[in-house]
């Protein structure tokens, strides 16, 4: 076999390269079944949870990132969106958890989005939030948003924002999805710029056409991010600001938090808490980071973070909040893996983070918080995040005929290997920076 193409995809490939691997997970998860049934766990109903966790895979994504120096293009890159949908359905297959794809526009413009939708029904995919974008100038635009978009002084300039974001909700439309996310770069880079009220006025009064624009049964991200481009002040900088405009517009706006657009050790999981509580919290853009919006691959740098993220999400499901269901997307940059490898492992990182936030006792927990009694608190966490929950992980992909050992297996059929026969004129495509 080695050397030579084979469909990762296929069931098939799959269930041999699963064979080898069957009988050591068996006994693997036999272990850990015994371990958590004596904490009162049944090992299998938290597999059958797992199983369940989806998160969408930004189109953006599976092409190599790149930073605002320079971007090295990787083999056989998708030239399109058709290629990109290719390489979403590989992810899937091999891990089972990443049933939707998340478009960017007009990064992802094509004159045939019914047929994009056929092939991705084709392919088993569906699409979550769609991203507009007025951070950049396209090719051929009347008006530049190098001043801003929504919240640009000029109103021509927020008209022509406005429209797009109305586009990409119409476009949204066609492809099944139930989400626009808004993210804009406006902002300024020196004290006295720009009159930081009027500017959150002017996003008001343009989201606000935006929310008017929405189908029943759909809901606006709004999506924060402290600096850059702007470096001095940005108009949507932090959940303070999101949450205020989700709340002047109305109940169908939410917030989304992107892990890496806080300040570095900002407490993320006390936002969630508190968006929670707003019952605002409309999805995250999962990604990890050391100092800035690095976008590094989810759980790369801090999973304790990452499962205090999910210990606040498991606790509002385990305390029944209401319409609680946030949107789980993917928002990375690869810069120096293949980008189907980074985002399977990092769509296993969350599912990792999610499995090992349901091992924690929630009833004993709140005897210990009721107590005062700190350092058992904080050990009942610690005991869930240290169990090596990796047999349930791999056991949810074999239900769903995933792979056991997705990158292995991605190797294997030599995926990349073919796309860079069959793709030979990678360009650029879109976004350096994401
Ligand atoms: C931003 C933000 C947005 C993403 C762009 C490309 O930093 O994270 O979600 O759409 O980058
Ligand atoms: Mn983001
Ligand atoms: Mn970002």
């Amino acid at each position: 076999m080695a050397g030579t193409y084979t469909d990762p995809r296929d069931r098939s490939f799959i269930a041999d390269a699963n064979a080898k691997l069957t009988k050591d997970l068996d006994a693997d998860y036999a272990a850990l079944g015994a371990i958590l049934s004596r904490r009162g766990i049944d090992i299998d109903a938290v597999t059958a949870m797992v199983a369940n966790f989806g998160v969408a895979i930004p189109s953006w994504g599976v092409g190599t990132g790149g930073t605002r120096f320079a971007r090295f293009p990787g083999r056989g890159e998708p030239r399109n969106v058709f290629e990109k949908l290719e390489d979403c359905a590989v992810i899937h297959s091999l891990t089972g958890a990443t049933p939707t794809v998340s478009l960017h526009l007009p990064w992802d413009h094509t004159d045939d989005m019914p047929g994009l939708r056929q092939r991705a029904t084709a392919l088993g995919l569906g699409f979550d939030a769609v991203n507009s974008n007025t951070f950049q100038d396209r090719p051929g635009q009347k008006l530049s948003y190098k001043f801003g978009s929504l919240t640009h002084t000029d109103a021509a300039v927020r008209a022509q924002a406005v429209e797009h974001n109305v586009e990409c909700i119409r476009i949204g439309q066609l492809l099944g999805s139930r989400a626009l996310t808004v993210w804009i770069g406006d902002g300024a880079n020196f004290p006295g710029q720009q009159h930081l009220g009027r500017a959150f006025e002017r996003y008001i009064e343009s989201t606000r056409q935006i929310y008017d624009a929405l189908p029943a049964d759909w809901r606006m991200l709004i999506e924060h991010k402290m600096y850059e481009p702007a470096f001095y002040a940005t108009v949507i900088q932090d959940w303070g600001s999101s949450l205020l405009a989700a709340q002047t517009l109305g109940p169908k706006a939410f917030c989304l938090v992107d892990l890496g657009h806080h300040a570095p050790n900002v407490n993320i999981e006390m936002i969630v808490s508190r968006l929670v509580h707003a019952r605002r919290l409309g999805g995250f853009h999962f990604n990890d980071s050391k100092y800035g919006d690095d976008d590094l691959d989810t759980g790369s740098i801090d999973p304790y973070r990452l499962f205090l993220v999910f210990n606040e999400l498991v606790d509002a499901q385990w305390r029944q909040v209401p319409d609680f269901n946030p949107a789980h997307m993917l928002d990375q940059s690869h810069n120096v893996t293949d980008p189907i490898e980074s985002l399977m492992t990092s769509a296993i990182e969350l599912q990792r983070a999610y499995a090992q936030a349901l091992l924690v006792d929630r009833e004993v927990l709140a005897d210990y918080q009721q107590q005062n009694d700190a350092l058992m608190a904080s050990q009942t966490l610690k005991r869930a995040f240290t169990t090596d929950v990796q047999p349930i992980l791999a056991r949810a992909r074999l239900q769903k005929g995933a792979a056991i050992d997705p990158v292995a297996a991605y190797r294997r059929s030599h995926y990349r290997i073919e796309c860079a026969v069959k793709r030979p004129a990678a360009h650029s495509f879109g976004g350096g920076i994401v």
